[in-house]
């Protein structure tokens, strides 16, 4: 048995209003093939491009290690040199990843590798973020705490991305008070005896491609597989739905300070409660 995941539609290329029409508006995934194709970025940027630019950078990086009530917010497990991690990417398979990283603040030049598509979104132009992963390396099933749009650009390699909407929730063993679902599905190949909630959601699936987009919609859960070592960029733009928008407010201002108070007071005993919990609460509603 298999998740229930139907292949996210893909077009060539696409005009603003037929991307509103039949994706922002209904809010439902697309990728877009040749949306790049007139960025520098599509002849420049590799892996090895990435490593003459920012060699020297000292770049933050995670594993797949289970959260540890030590941990801070997003907080990186280990740093190396853009240079040393680039080698390792093309080595060996690697667990770590590169999260979230500021291409403004790290390395403005990339800025004038790209443009923020002209696709009916004011794109937040503070904000481009980049992502790396090594062979088979992948990043939890997650949503983003601002419920955003984003568009996920992928770079050198082949990437797999399974999405669920936020209709999905209650059958995903969300953990409570965080962004995540447990740690421990394996969403490419679940156990269902297990975690036999995940047979009732409907998600979606797709492979990203050298200079493909990827369009997710607001809140909408992720989980990324790296099949081959590369990166990617994601541009956002502000959620316009009213109800998301009290929803990223309430995660950025209590639900992320309340979580890390609890790790402090009650330590692991919390992480192992919320865990607890997910599986509860899946279990009673499904
Ligand atoms: O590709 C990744 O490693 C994670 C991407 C992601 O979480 C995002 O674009 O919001």
């Amino acid at each position: 048995m298999q998740l229930n995941l139907q292949n996210i539609p893909r077009v060539e290329t696409i005009t603003k209003a037929d991307f509103l029409k039949h994706y922002f508006k209904p809010q439902k995934p697309v990728v877009i093939r040749h949306l790049t194709k007139d960025w520098p970025a599509y002849s420049k940027w590799s892996l090895e491009y990435m490593k003459d630019i920012a060699g020297d950078k000292a770049v933050p990086l995670y594993d797949d290690r289970p959260v540890d009530y030590k941990d801070g917010f997003n907080e990186a497990h280990a740093t190396m040199k853009m240079s040393d991690y680039v080698d390792l990417l093309k080595r060996e398979p690697t667990k770590y990843r590169i999260f979230l990283w500021n291409i403004l603040k790290e390395i403005p030049q990339l800025q004038k590798d790209f443009n923020f598509p002209d696709i009916g979104l004011k794109l937040m132009k503070g904000l481009p973020m980049l992502f790396f992963g090594g062979r088979d390396s992948h990043t939890f099933m997650h949503y983003d705490i601002d419920l955003a749009n984003i568009f996920h650009f992928h770079f050198e390699g082949k990437k797999q991305c399974i999405l669920f909407d936020q209709k999905q929730s209650k059958y995903l063993y969300k953990v409570p008070h965080s962004l995540i679902t447990r740690e421990d599905i394996d969403f490419t190949k679940p156990d269902f005896e297990k975690w036999p909630a995940l047979k009732n959601a409907k998600g979606w699936v797709c492979n990203l491609n050298h200079g493909e987009v990827l369009y997710m919609p607001e809140g909408y859960w992720h989980y990324m597989k790296y099949i081959t070592p590369g990166f990617s960029m994601s541009l956002r733009a502000m959620t316009k739905n009213p109800k998301n928008l009290s929803k990223a407010i309430y995660n950025v201002f209590l639900m992320r300070n309340y979580d890390n108070l609890m790790r402090r007071i009650r330590g692991q005993k919390w992480i192992d409660w919320k865990n607890k919990k997910a599986v509860i609460n899946t279990h009673k509603s499904f």
